[in-house]
């Protein structure tokens, strides 16, 4: 009898591009692979716009790549989500479609998409399992984004089933960790609380502004723990479903806030701005099926706060401003 736990596809030797490497999903796959026997392929926005298809297509056809992970798209919090509607929707359907399809003309053999748990529906039942899919209206804010990545789980699943290739979907929880964008605007809720926590602090000011209610509740995975999920999926998993990758535990955001300026040492009288959305009132995804495979996440929120805010500390100076992040 074979091993269970022997990979399907080793990756031992294996030339991987991961597409979107200057985002915080990519940067964190590529610091993983850098301690395993594989050649990490990556590309600029100069040399290779995702957007273009000729321009995927020559440079997958130059590296030749074995396997392909798709950890770049125009991704953002919830104001982002609902500002730039089209931006969310055309640039993510352009993104994977080019990949998957220059995978495909090249002989890829393996390749990982990377999805949301925004794909799930609004009102699904908690904790949300993976054949919830396409069971009812989803969240407003961010439907645009949701319809792009429902699409990249389709579209992999439709090159499984008509062609029999190893394309597999993968849904994170909502992210955070090194590399996060920290741009108020634009970013999501870990990163916008931490730096107005770390201005509160530095000002001496009392507390800081979380939008919305403080009720929804949210579950938060460490891009490291989700890059090691990334690499043991595209590893050991072959199956047509997508699958969960989440931390199993969801808090309130009022309690995140604390959580932060607990972290960050600064004072805890927040205000709630009601004008802004709360979006979806709980989203947290089962991970029953990753955890039968055989994998688990290992960083518990307070210590990823902790070493994000270490981060933040070294790095803030050189952040940039964006408005949207292009590569996740
Ligand atoms: O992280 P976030 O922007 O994304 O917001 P979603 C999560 C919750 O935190 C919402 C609240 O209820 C926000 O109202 N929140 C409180 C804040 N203060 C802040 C703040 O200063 N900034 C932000 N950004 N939120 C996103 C989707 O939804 O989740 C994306 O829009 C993606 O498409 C991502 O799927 C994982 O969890 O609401």
């Amino acid at each position: 009898m074979s091993d269970p736990t022997s990979p399907r596809f080793p990756l031992t030797s294996k030339r991987v591009w991961v597409a979107g490497h200057r985002g915080m999903v990519g940067g964190a796959i590529v610091r993983q692979l850098e301690h395993r026997d594989v050649t990490v392929i990556t590309a600029s926005r100069q040399e290779c716009d995702l957007r273009d298809a000729a321009a995927v297509d020559a440079f997958m056809t130059a590296n030749k790549p074995d396997a392909v992970v798709i950890a770049a798209a125009k991704v953002g919090g919830i104001l982002a989500n609902d500002t730039y509607p089209v931006d969310f929707l055309q640039d993510n359907l352009l993104i994977q479609t080019n990949l998957m399809k220059a995978a495909f003309a090249a002989d890829v053999e393996k390749l990982l998409f990377l999805g949301s748990s925004c794909i799930y529906p609004k009102f699904a039942d908690q904790p949300i399992t993976e054949d919830s899919l396409l069971t009812g209206p989803l969240e407003p804010t961010n439907e645009w984004y949701a319809i792009a990545k429902i699409a990249g789980i389709k579209l992999a699943q439709a090159y499984m089933k008509q062609y029999g290739c190893r394309y597999i979907s993968a849904m994170p929880t909502n992210l955070y960790g090194p590399g996060d964008n920290f741009d108020l605007t634009s970013s999501h809720v870990i990163p916008a609380l931490m730096r107005k926590a770390h201005m509160a602090k530095v000002a001496g000011a009392p507390g800081f502004e979380v939008w919305g209610s403080g009720t929804p509740r949210r579950e938060f995975l460490h891009v490291d723990d989700l890059a090691r999920g990334c690499i043991f999926l595209l590893e050991h998993y072959e199956g047509f479903e997508h699958v969960n990758l989440g931390s199993g535990e969801d808090l309130p955001i009022k309690d995140l806030a604390f959580e932060i300026a607990r972290v960050v040492g600064c004072g805890t009288a927040l205000t709630f701005d009601t004008t802004k959305p709360d979006g979806t009132p709980r989203k947290l995804m089962s991970g029953d099926k990753v955890a039968a495979l055989g994998w688990r996440p290992e960083i518990s929120l307070a210590d990823g706060l902790a070493s994000t805010y270490a981060w933040f500390l070294q790095n803030a100076d050189a952040l940039p401003e964006r408005t949207t992040e292009m590569a996740r």
